[in-house]
């Protein structure tokens, strides 16, 4: 019986392995990165992922082969055991066959194999502490982030407020006018002032979406990441961005796309239709970038989903945010 077990055991891993090696095939991978720091992200992903499948491959097939060699058989010695009162029962008196050859040296001296698999796996995690420390502080040293170009040079990230309830994203965007002078007031000291009491202070021309992230392409955009109630987790994966949002907190996260999504308005001009190919002209699952939450945040946690859109170039996100200002805003008081 155990040979038919190892069997088993054996069929189920080699499904297992040929189902994880086409998974990339048949679009049940991880989705395309799309932003500057994803290569390095996608890297250490690869190169962990390398790792754990050499070595977990590599012990599941031992223990197979262990179970198949070495399992109980009906010609193991069988003794009859009497037991007291009317019962007799048979059982398998079995003593594993002896292990010879060079196999048989490595497994009688434990030491030296606990020594390996204690010192190898610790050699491979530093490394990894070590390897990885570069990317992170890419991805999240606030000190590093893209910040409002005060010496006039660099250029100024688009900054966007996300406030995480349950179970929605809200998103809040500045004006469109007060974008304009971000952008183009470079090095203006009572701009960078604006620009910093963004994320702190709401105005009334603020342009509020919900589950909508809009930005443009080649372009930093910083987000101000809060949440009103419970812990979500803000995870953008075509940008290789996920960052927990905590009550009591606000957490910068940033990122740079570098290709945008076919986007493109309803008929009407109403909705922005999800994945649109330009070529076939019609749907197309690689364009739809989903915004989701990573944290189960209770029964609706399902359904808080949200779309990424990344504009072609600046002026196509000036023109879509006029466009939301245009149906949003009450008319002002003349
Ligand atoms: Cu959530």
């Amino acid at each position: 019986m155990g040979k038919w077990w190892s069997i088993l055991f054996g069929v189920t891993m080699i499904a297992c392995t040929l189902l994880f090696v086409v998974s990339p095939f048949v679009g049940w991978w991880l989705p395309e990165g799309v932003s500057t720091h994803s290569w390095s992200v996608d890297l250490l992903f690869y190169f962990i992922l390398g790792i754990t499948g050499f070595f977990f491959i590599l012990t599941e097939a031992l223990m197979c082969i262990f179970m198949y060699r070495y399992c109980s058989s009906e010609k193991a010695g069988r003794t009859v055991a009497h037991a007291p009162g009317f019962f007799v029962r048979t059982y398998n008196k079995w003593t594993p066959p002896a292990i010879k050859g060079s196999i048989a040296k490595v497994l009688n001296d434990p030491h030296k194999i606990e020594m390996a698999w204690t010192v190898l796996p610790a050699v491979i995690l530093l490394w990894i502490a070590f390897a990885q420390v570069d990317a992170w502080a890419v991805i999240k040293y606030q000190s590093r982030m893209p910040r409002y170009a005060e010496k006039n040079q660099e250029f100024t990230p688009l900054q966007i407020d996300v406030t995480a309830r349950q179970w929605e994203w809200r998103i809040r965007y500045p004006s469109s006018e007060r974008f304009v002078e971000w952008m183009t007031r470079k090095g203006d000291p009572e701009i960078l002032k604006d620009f910093q009491s963004f994320a702190k202070i709401e105005q009334k021309d603020d342009v509020k979406l919900v589950n909508e992230l809009h930005v443009w392409n080649h372009h930093p955009a910083v987000l101000q990441l809060s949440t009103r109630d419970v812990i979500h987790s803000f995870n953008l994966p075509h940008m290789r961005v996920k960052q927990d949002s905590l009550p009591g907190k606000q957490i910068p996260v940033w990122f740079t796309p570098i290709k945008h999504n076919t986007i493109r308005l309803s008929a009407d001009g109403d909705v922005w239709i999800d994945g649109y190919n330009p070529d076939t002209k019609a749907q197309d699952r690689n364009q739809i970038w989903d915004l989701s939450c990573a944290e189960l945040c209770g029964w609706g946690h399902y359904r808080m989903v949200g779309r990424l859109y990344v504009h072609e170039s600046q002026q196509d996100f000036l023109d879509w945010l006029k466009s939301v200002e245009a149906k949003m805003l009450p008319p002002r008081a003349k």
